[in-house]
């Protein structure tokens, strides 16, 4: 990536953590996940962004198991946890950050996860370097997951350009070799069917031999 093209990106993720801080001050019990992705692609448009990245996925409750869900009419409750994936295109350019949050309360299996898929993904960001593979970077999060005895059934990431997903794939397949200058994702996740999913997602820039995060929406656990 060119210094405009990281530029462009950086504030294409800045729309993202701004779309986040105000979902989370929009949300309340007995609204929909519909209504919630509703609020969140008309955040993007009306600050700036052509467009979305991909469909907004809202997953709450048991949908959050689902790795892509699609927004249904479920309403949100007291102790629900809500998995958010969004992104926009701005200036031509994407975002795409996933964060999951809590309602009310986070019941304690769920704070367990939350912890696990966190920590395995800020180990992720700080062990990174140029010249890993693509196999290498993914095993980062994903040995540290198996650790607990979980594991994920999709890439820890992807690149982010143009496109929201581009080369490299960062998964356990992948030989390629990672460098400085690449934008992409570190996203793992721990999805336990028909209960619930934990995804916490950051879009990321290696430069001068370390990952500098371009998305910074928090990620303590949220309470709403
Ligand atoms: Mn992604």
């Amino acid at each position: 990536m060119t210094k405009e093209e990281i530029e462009k990106l950086r504030k294409a993720s800045a729309l993202g953590d701004k779309c986040f801080d105000y979902i989370c001050k929009q949300i309340k019990i007995g609204m929909t996940e519909i209504e919630i992705a509703k609020l969140m692609d008309t955040f993007f448009v009306e600050n700036g962004a052509s467009g979305l990245s991909f469909d907004t996925i809202v997953g709450s409750g048991p949908n959050s198991a689902q790795i892509h869900s699609t927004p249904t009419e479920r309403k949100i409750e007291f102790g629900d946890i809500i998995l958010l994936d969004f992104g926009c295109v701005l200036d031509g350019y994407c975002s795409d950050t996933s964060r999951t949050i809590f309602v009310g309360e986070v019941k304690e299996e769920y704070r367990k996860i939350y912890e696990i898929v966190l920590s395995s993904q800020i180990k992720a960001i700080e062990e990174i370097r140029p010249g890993m593979t693509c196999k290498e970077v993914d095993a980062i999060s994903r040995d540290y997951i198996k650790s607990f005895g979980y594991d994920f059934n999709h890439a820890l990431g992807h690149g982010v350009g143009k496109v929201v997903h581009e080369e490299p794939v960062i998964s356990p397949k992948r030989e390629d070799i990672i460098d400085n200058e690449m934008v992409f994702t570190i996203e793992p996740g721990i999805y336990l069917e028909n209960a619930f999913g934990v995804r916490i997602e950051d879009t990321v820039l290696l430069r001068d031999g370390k990952v500098e995060p371009l998305s910074r929406a928090s990620k303590e656990i949220t309470i709403l």
